[in-house]
């Protein structure tokens, strides 16, 4: 396939097999590359987590030395964070973004296509230490003195750092071009008004990524020469503490940048599936700039337990309560989206729906810990570990997966099997809350975080032996998940047409897989529903639709 538009055009030798991938500049492509590629560390990371619940099925070591979970535990939260959730979205938004908005491409194609290859080369990188023989065992926070050489001796640390200096290089450049791009490219007719609301979320994402990441590359390169030159930051004679202000100065606006995109998809998803205009579009906006702000000012929430001046943490304290305001704002809209609507409940939808539900219940457990007293009882706890889950399983996967449902079709022309969805869904849902659930009570009976073992006379046996269970009806989910993506990919018949779901924005105006430069006419936008102005003919018969 050639094509004719400016960059674009590529010789036949680029066009054949493999090479055609390797060569790409197109969004649609590179999109695809980043998701095949999350996709792939998800299941690495999942299979990590398989090892860990195995191994706290009971009291007693199961399968894996002390050293080899703490690198299992790394390596698990490191994946699914830098590797599969932030780059899936970052795939999601490059398919979609520019079609979101009309446009021809990403505004710096060949950046686009350089971003991936970076983060491609940064992931392998930080996985090679395996093959080396360790892998980081400091956990995903790398707190030090736990990082210093002293207590982590081998490799691993180093490959960790540099791979995140690596795959953070990647999200900078991702973040310049997803900025512009949505900047200059829109549509004619398309302000910031009739802007897609999923597009609005990875605009504030991108420019989060773009003012948070460079703090964690500075605090990774002084912990580098830490570990390397022998200097003195946070290590011998340096200061622990300031790392974690680092640290969490980039890792708090980082747990947005993972929600946001998940609440541009119920933002798109519903109002289809409700059959209603979405309530509260500018509020909804105004809370996505303002969770994008107070992200930035909250993250010594992490630290209340580190020793930090009262006065201090009553600031933070309440600060991470207001940010339940914007949240809070969301959820109001997105339930006065559905309210008096004709719902409908195809796999899309069920999974907003357990993302409303499950994320609502993390949002809580959030402004629980955001409360001194109570977090310096929880801190450290397995009911963190709840809160992280309930937010990015529950929030972000959900969203994500609701998003995969949705975009399928227009992705591949073809649709996924509903019933073996509907499976999916329930055991999803099932196995989610057999997981995490017990993780709050766990946490409330003192179990701490981030330990391989227990003794059978502290009571949390049962509990633990029920996640464990709840963890092989996830992996059931997961199964059901990828036979019917792979069944249907295997399908010839295109079925989906361009608009299955009678859906609302410019995406849905082109074929089903869209052709490489995306659109052969763009309507002229005159609403923050473009296509229905089209099914209704509202905009004067622009349109030969
Ligand atoms: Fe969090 C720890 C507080 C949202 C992710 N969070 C984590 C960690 C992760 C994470 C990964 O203050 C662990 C990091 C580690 O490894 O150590 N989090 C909050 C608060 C919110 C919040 C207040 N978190 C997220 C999102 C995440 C995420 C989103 C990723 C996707 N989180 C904390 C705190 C800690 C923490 C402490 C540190 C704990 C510790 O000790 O280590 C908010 O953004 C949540 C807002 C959402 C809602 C729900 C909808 C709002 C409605 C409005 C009405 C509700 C009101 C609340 C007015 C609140 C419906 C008052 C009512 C009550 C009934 C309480
Ligand atoms: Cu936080």
């Amino acid at each position: 396939m050639t094509t004719h538009i400016g960059t674009l055009t590529r010789p036949g030798f680029w066009d054949r097999g493999l090479l055609n991938w390797v060569a790409t500049v197109d969004h649609k492509k590179i999109g695809l590359m980043y998701m095949w590629t999350s996709g792939t560390f998800f299941l690495f990371g999942a299979l990590m987590a398989l090892l860990m619940r195995m191994e706290l099925a009971a009291p007693g070591g199961q399968l894996m030395h002390p050293n080899t979970y703490n690198q299992i535990l790394t390596m698990h939260g490191t994946t699914m964070i830098f590797l599969f959730i932030i780059p899936m979205w970052v795939g999601i938004a490059n398919y979609l973004v520019p079609l979101q908005i009309g446009a021809l491409d990403m505004a710096f194609p060949r950046l686009n296509a350089l971003s991936y290859w970076i983060f491609l080369g940064g992931g392998l990188f930080m996985y090679s230490s395996f093959l080396a023989g360790t892998a980081a065992d400091a956990g995903w926070t790398s707190y030090p003195p736990l990082s210093t050489r002293l207590y982590s001796a081998g490799i691993g640390i180093d490959f960790w750092i540099a791979g995140l200096l690596i795959t953070g290089t990647a999200s900078m450049l991702g973040a310049v071009n997803f900025i512009v791009t949505i900047w200059n490219l829109r549509a004619p007719g398309m302000g910031w008004r009739q802007l897609p609301l999923l597009t609005w979320t990875i605009f504030v994402m991108a420019q989060m990524v773009l003012f948070a990441t460079p703090m964690l590359t500075g605090g990774l390169i002084l912990l580098l020469f830490d570990r390397t030159l022998g200097t003195g930051f946070f290590g011998a004679g340096g200061d622990p503490v300031l790392y974690q202000h680092i640290f969490w100065f980039y890792s708090h606006p980082a747990v947005y940048i993972m929600i946001l995109p998940a609440f541009g998809v119920v933002s798109e998803t519903l109002p289809v599936f409700s059959r209603k205009p979405i309530f509260g579009y500018v509020a909804l906006v105004a809370a996505t700039i303002g969770i994008g702000v107070l992200g930035f000012i909250v993250w010594a929430h992490h630290m209340f337990t580190a020793g930090m001046d009262p006065n201090v943490q009553m600031v933070i304290m309440l600060m991470t309560m207001m940010i339940g305001v914007p949240t809070g704002v969301k959820f109001f809209n997105w339930i006065g989206t559905m309210w008096g609507g004709s719902l409908t409940f195809e796999s899309p939808m069920k999974f907003s729906i357990g993302f409303l539900t499950m994320f609502l219940i993390g949002g809580l457990s959030g402004v629980f810990l955001g409360n001194t007293p109570i977090d310096w009882q929880l801190h450290d706890t397995y009911y963190v570990v709840a809160h992280l889950h309930y937010v990015l399983f529950g929030g972000s996967m959900f969203g994500l997966v609701a998003g995969l449902y949705f975009y399928f079709p227009k992705l591949t022309g073809k649709m996924l099997d509903e019933t073996m969805a509907s499976w999916q869904f329930w055991t999803m849902f099932i196995g989610f809350n057999m997981v995490f659930f017990p993780m709050h009570i766990l946490g409330l009976k003192g179990m701490p975080r981030r330990i391989y073992d227990y003794a059978p006379d502290r009571g949390w046996t049962f509990w633990n032996q029920f996640e464990t269970v709840g963890t092989y009806v996830l992996g059931v989910s997961l199964i059901l998940f990828l036979w019917n993506v792979m069944r249907t990919l295997r399908k010839t018949e295109r079925d989906a047409g361009d608009d299955p779901w009678e859906a609302n924005t410019l995406e849905w105006a082109t074929s089903s897989p869209p052709p490489v430069h995306n659109f052969d006419r763009v309507p002229y936008v005159y609403s923050e529903r473009p296509l229905r102005d089209l099914r209704l003919g509202l905009t004067g018969g622009d349109s030969d639709h």
